[in-house]
């Protein structure tokens, strides 16, 4: 399986995040794609290559101009205007009620921020645009005919939207490999399988009136979990996208039995849907031990849901996502990864 990693990624480290109402230490940081990238060299999964350099195009195509504008300047004119140098995180941010977009750069954040535990520092739009990268080769090289590829990104993407950013996230690698697969190879049909504990909510809202884009998202109910606003079951779609989206919500506590259920029922629906190509969002984070995951998954389940993916016999791209639980993180990634290759 080739791999795909550049170091960039290391010039984006946020020093922390709002979590239940504390500042505390950034759980996404640069030593989870450095453990995985050791774990993956170890293993000798494959080669290690690094990203090919895609036009802006690819990006734009996903997410709006005067977001990419904004992530691109922002430190430097926050700090400018006396914002912590630490990194540029609001203290106001738009609701229903108040939305009209600001200039003045203390104020930015807060219109396009949808949590507070995304930090932006001086290399974090480098390090997104880079991510992105990272996924856009990998859905160049299933193209090329590769049938399993691993793009390991750093910063994830999932809860990105078009414009906006959040839940360790700034751009959306998968939706942005997705519609790259889409707009090179018509008529190419797309699913975005998103396995990370938290719902895909940037991913689910760029495809929502879509219907060459499946998207189907294995999660914790936001009921009581983050995204907690969008991710619940009857979310189907809207328009031509209607039926198009499918959410898989389960309880705190999800241990590997009931999980593969309901990974068997969402491949049911992918295989349904025939597509051209897979996507998968993949986050370790429904890992037992995981520190902001609240399922039960153990290590030996990860070989078993690649081994399913892999049964469906698509050219698959694997994104990485979440996975916080750093001790056993490699060997989690590694054991997806090898289930992949096995089937
Ligand atoms: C990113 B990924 C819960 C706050 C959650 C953000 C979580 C981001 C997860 N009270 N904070 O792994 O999907
Ligand atoms: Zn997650």
């Amino acid at each position: 399986m080739i791999v795909i990693f550049s170091s960039t990624h290391t010039i984006h480290a946020p020093p922390h995040e709002l979590l239940n109402g504390e500042l505390v230490k950034a759980h996404e940081t640069p030593d989870r794609a450095e453990i995985i990238h050791t774990a993956l060299v170890k293993t000798n999964l494959g080669p290690i290559i690094p990203p090919h350099i895609f036009d802006m195009s690819a990006i734009q195509a996903v997410h709006d101009t005067d977001y990419l504008r904004f992530l691109e300047h922002i430190y430097t004119q926050w700090v400018a205007e006396g914002g912590s140098p630490l990194a540029v995180l609001p203290d106001t941010i738009t609701t229903r009620h108040m939305h009209r977009r600001p200039t003045f750069p203390l104020a930015l954040p807060g219109y396009y921020a949808s949590d507070l535990s995304a930090p932006i520092v001086a290399g974090t739009y480098e390090a997104a645009v880079t991510s992105a990268h990272v996924a856009l080769t990998g859905a160049a090289l299933l193209i090329e005919g590769h049938q399993a590829v691993y793009a390991l990104c750093r910063p994830p993407g999932h809860h990105a939207n078009r414009d906006t950013y959040g839940g360790y996230s700034y751009l959306n690698n998968a939706a942005i490999a997705a519609n790259y697969l889409c707009s090179q190879q018509r008529p190419a049909q797309v699913v975005i399988l998103d396995i990370d504990y938290h719902h895909g909510n940037g991913t689910q809202q760029i495809f929502y009136e879509r219907d060459d884009v499946l998207t189907v998202s294995i999660h914790a109910d936001p009921a009581y979990e983050y995204p907690y606003f969008i991710g619940f079951d009857d979310e189907r779609g809207k328009g031509a996208g209607e039926g198009y989206n499918l959410n898989i919500s389960l309880a705190e506590g999800t241990t590997n039995i009931p999980y593969l259920e309901a990974l068997d029922y969402a491949l049911e629906a992918v295989a349904h849907f025939d597509p051209t190509y897979i996507i998968v969002a993949t986050g370790v984070d429904t890992f037992e031990a995981d520190p902001i995951g609240e399922f039960m998954l153990t290590s030996g389940v990860y070989p078993v849901i690649g081994q399913r993916i892999a049964a469906l016999r698509r050219p698959t791209l694997l994104v990485q996502e979440g996975g916080y639980a750093v001790d056993a993180l490699g060997n989690n990634v590694v054991g997806l990864l090898q289930g992949i290759i096995k089937q």
